[in-house]
């Protein structure tokens, strides 16, 4: 879509606490030392406990222990950069714009659990789907918890975009099908889904979502274009469990990661490329609809450890 454009000083800003704690942590363990067997285990072990994944850090280190014992590197601050470029060239090009549908309406489906911060990504998608042009529907399928439609009616109204919303209670399918018959009358160029994230049993959670998915789908051929699911950084490694299970129930198209400005761990993002398989599309660097960017690997990792 062209739609969200990398800002380095806002993605270097949204990273200051996982640089603090992953490069400002190298950085001064490498400190005036020479590279040497013992030096490489003490970065292994910061590595994993910056939340940077286990099979990416061990796959890093080999190289970095091959490389020290060629001769290639002696001083333990080269050790930084070799690392910075091992991590680059392990990411492989993955396509991260959000899908567009070939006819209107594209239909985006937001999921994930209570509090990992999907509304706000619905409110930043929508800003920025809406600057770009493009005309917005919102639906408030979060009809379990009260004030979750209230949260983004608020948004919609202070965006200026349109929003389909049931009842307090009323079935999120049924709320999903009325958004998708309005998004078609209306002509609407995305319609973007909002759902819950905690109901009485995960299962029940993951029916209701295959639920809402296949309503969308009966109604609009190819719907949902994108699946999203919303992962909070803060959560580190439990992030990744929840996104498992997301994954066994429903096809996730993308993952938006947000709260990277809140949290040293980051290094997360490495260990869902091993462990997902689900690229990251977009990551959120605060709490306002415009601290959204686009994940760029090359930017993330240069951020991630700069000085
Ligand atoms: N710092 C920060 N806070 C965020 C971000 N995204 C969401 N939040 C906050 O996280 C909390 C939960 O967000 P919400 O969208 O309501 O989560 P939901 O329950 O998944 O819909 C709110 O206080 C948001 O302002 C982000 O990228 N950075
Ligand atoms: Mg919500």
């Amino acid at each position: 879509m062209g739609l969200f454009k990398t800002t380095i000083g806002a993605i270097r800003s949204g990273l200051t606490k996982t640089r603090e704690r992953l490069s400002g942590g190298l950085r001064r363990l490498v400190s005036g030392r020479t590279l040497s067997d013992e030096l490489i285990d003490e970065i292994e072990h910061h590595l994993i406990t910056a939340d940077v994944g286990v099979a990416t850090t061990r796959a890093i280190i080999d190289e970095l222990r091959r490389a020290h014992r060629a001769g290639e590197i002696e001083r333990g601050e080269d050790a930084i950069d070799f690392l910075r470029g091992q991590l680059k060239e392990r990411w492989i090009d993955a396509d991260r714009s959000l899908a567009v549908a070939p006819t209107a309406p594209t239909v985006i489906l937001v999921a994930g659990i209570n509090g990992a911060g999907k509304t706000t990504s619905v409110a930043k998608i929508a800003k920025s789907l809406r600057d770009d042009g493009r005309s917005v529907l919102l639906a408030a399928a979060d009809t379990f918890r009260a004030g979750a439609v209230a949260q983004l009616a608020i948004w919609a109204e202070r965006l200026g975009v349109e929003l389909v919303r049931g009842t307090a209670g009323a079935d999120p399918a049924a709320v999903a099908y009325d958004a998708a018959e309005a998004a078609l009358a209306r002509g609407v160029d995305v319609l973007l889904i909002d759902t819950a994230g905690r109901l009485h049993t995960q299962v029940n959670l993951m029916r209701q979502l295959t639920k809402i998915r296949d309503v969308v789908a009966k109604k609009i051929p190819g719907a949902p274009h994108e699946v999203l699911l919303v992962l909070d950084a803060t959560a580190g490694q439990n992030a990744i469990a929840q996104a498992e299970q997301f994954r066994d129930a429903i096809d996730l198209t993308g993952i938006f990661l947000a709260k990277l400005d809140g949290t040293a761990k980051g290094g997360i993002v490495v260990a869902i490329r091993d462990r997902l398989g689900i690229p990251v599309k977009l990551v959120g660097v605060g709490e306002t609809p415009d601290d959204v960017e686009p994940f760029d690997p090359d930017a993330f990792v240069d951020a991630m450890f700069g000085e």
